[in-house]
């Protein structure tokens, strides 16, 4: 590993000759080489330089998409150019499964007021009314929610005003709300998450105190989001352990389920950067402790199991998930050693989202691979150095201020939380209560770590070290592909999946064995290989 350091400290300096020198220099604090034990500080979640090619998304599309996307039985209209709901409609693969024919399922429709010219003159908030009345005489739902994308805010609709008038119009007890996402709002897709958590908080969690299931072993999955089928395999699990799912934000889940996700009694967080505002709001109204966990992967799925089960406490649970856990690691510890004899050794690079290109580390050193170079396109300074939580939150401006909530719902009398002292002592005992560790910490020391990865610090990436798979998304794909460089889709898993869980560890390592044998990239070859190329400097 030695050589690789001095070796990818070489190739960092030679990335920031090549760019302007303010660029460089700003460029040069989101590039650092890892050092486990000592996390380096990282610059992360600034405004991406205007005129490179970044990865990134908008914030319309991390509320609109990521968050509130995935909830099956919500009509969700994007106010706004009909290319925003169209790209943002069914390409991440989140899937969802109606229980019966009574189960409403929205998410295949792309529902838009499709602004034309003359709204941007005249306004569109007229239109964004009629579509409300149209979508609700089509298909009678009980909530409709608005996005605003850039036009939107730019022309000055009120989406919370045209929603108030909208819910006394149709009555009935209908839930309108809207969300200010213009996509121009962050720096990134992160601001959506942001407004996206604080709307779930102010207009569905807690609403509905009626006890759903078993009062045993009530929990919450956030940031999990049913791409690919990872939510089924993580409920099939769960279900076997005895484990009471009330609520996932948002894989597979339905308004209901928000609405009751307050009565359980304990919040588990898988994607910390999505959202996390959730976890600490109902930290501080409802009183539910939050843990981080990481079931991508057999053995972080299996700590996980065993994380619940210590936090309960009880010995019929822990018994339980050990018996799970001994039945399910059959199949995938054949499935692993079986992989490994074409994966040992290879390496990987992960350029993806605001928590996936840590994640999946864990299923690459199952695999007996190293990941050489990782980043977030948007993770914020703590999803790469780690951070404990002080449960003390702010809250934007426009939310409701959520004393409000504290004082006319309290779940406590549905679900005895657990007292002080025995949250201390779980404490004392290795449970992690609002803590999490960040990327930086599983990374070999030397490698590199990238915030916001650029298209031209990719190509150097691959010329340099050609990786066995480069994982990243729909935008890199082809290009990374042409390069002689599989490129496996992090976001959307291509066409597969589940890769949550154990029979989802399975699915991967077959698929990565897969990639990783494929002779065919061998035969191509990259521009830099194959073509007479001019390089130019840049001039100041
Ligand atoms: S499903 Fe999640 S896991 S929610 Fe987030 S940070 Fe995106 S849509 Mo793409 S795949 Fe990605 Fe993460 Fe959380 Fe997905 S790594 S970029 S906004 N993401
Ligand atoms: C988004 C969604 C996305 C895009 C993926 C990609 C996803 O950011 O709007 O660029 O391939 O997972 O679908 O992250």
């Amino acid at each position: 590993m030695d050589s690789l350091v001095t070796e990818l400290q070489e190739f960092r300096k030679e990335i920031m000759t090549k760019y302007p020198k303010k660029v460089g220099k700003k460029r040069a604090k989101s590039i650092v080489v890892s050092n486990p034990d000592n996390p380096p500080e990282i610059q992360a979640n600034v405004r991406t330089v205007p005129g490179i090619i970044t990865q990134r998304g908008c914030t319309y599309a991390g509320c609109k998409g990521v968050v509130l996307g995935p909830t099956r039985d919500i009509i969700n209209i994007t106010h706004g150019p009909i290319g925003c709901g169209f790209y943002s409609w069914l390409t991440r693969r989140n899937q969802t499964l109606p229980v019966d024919e009574n189960d409403s399922n929205f998410i295949t429709y792309c529902f838009s007021t499709d602004i034309q010219d003359s709204n941007i003159v005249f306004g569109g908030e007229e239109k964004l009314k009629q579509a409300i009345r149209e979508a609700y005489e089509l298909f009678h739902p009980h909530t409709i929610a608005i996005f605003s994308t850039c036009p939107v805010g730019l022309i000055g609709d009120d989406v919370h005003r045209v929603a108030r008038h909208m819910m006394e119009e149709i009555g009935g007890g209908i839930n309108i709300f809207g969300f200010s996402c213009e996509g121009y709002r962050g720096v990134s897709q992160s601001a959506g998450h942001h407004i996206a958590n604080n709307g779930l908080f102010k207009n569905l969690i807690g609403r509905n105190d009626e006890i759903r299931g078993s009062l045993e072993y009530r929990v919450n999955l956030l940031g999990e989001y049913n791409i690919g089928g990872d939510a089924f395999e993580l409920e099939r699990i769960f279900e076997k352990c005895g484990i009471n799912l009330v609520a996932t934000f948002s894989g597979n889940s339905t308004i209901q389920k928000f609405e009751n996700a307050h009565t359980a009694d304990l919040n588990m967080v898988m994607c910390h950067r999505s959202i996390n505002y959730v976890a600490e709001m109902m930290e501080t109204a409802f009183g539910i402790p939050w843990i981080k966990v990481q079931p991508i992967g057999a053995s972080s799925t299996a700590k996980m199991l065993r994380k619940i089960a210590q936090y309960f406490g009880e010995k019929k649970l822990v018994d339980r998930v050990e018996e799970v856990i001994a039945e399910e690691m059959v199949e995938v510890g054949e499935a692993c050693k079986e992989a490994r004899k074409h994966t040992t050794g290879k390496l990987a690079m992960l350029f993806v989202g605001g928590s996936r290109a840590h994640h999946y580390q864990d299923l690459f050193e199952e695999l007996g691979m190293t990941t050489i170079a990782a980043g977030y396109e948007f993770g914020h300074r703590d999803d790469y150095e780690g951070r404990r939580v002080i449960p003390n939150i702010q809250i934007d401006a426009d939310s409701r201020n959520i004393e409000e909530i504290t004082v006319t719902k309290d779940a406590t009398r549905y679900n005895p939380r657990k007292t002080e002292e025995e949250l201390k002592e779980l404490e004392a005992n290795g449970m992690e209560f609002n803590e999490y560790h960040g990327l930086m910490k599983q990374m070999e020391r030397g490698a590199l770590v990238i915030d916001d990865l650029s298209h031209y610090e990719m190509d150097k990436l691959i010329e340099r070290y050609h990786p066995d798979v480069f994982c990243a998304g729909i935008k890199e794909k082809f290009c990374v592909q042409k390069m002689g460089v599989p490129l496996k889709q992090l976001h959307n898993y291509d066409s597969g999946g589940p890769y949550a869980g154990f029979k989802g560890a399975i699915n991967f390592y077959r698929d990565i064995e897969m990639i990783v044998s494929a002779s065919i990239w061998k035969e191509l070859k990259a521009p830099w290989e194959s073509e007479v190329h001019i390089e130019a400097t840049f001039v100041y």
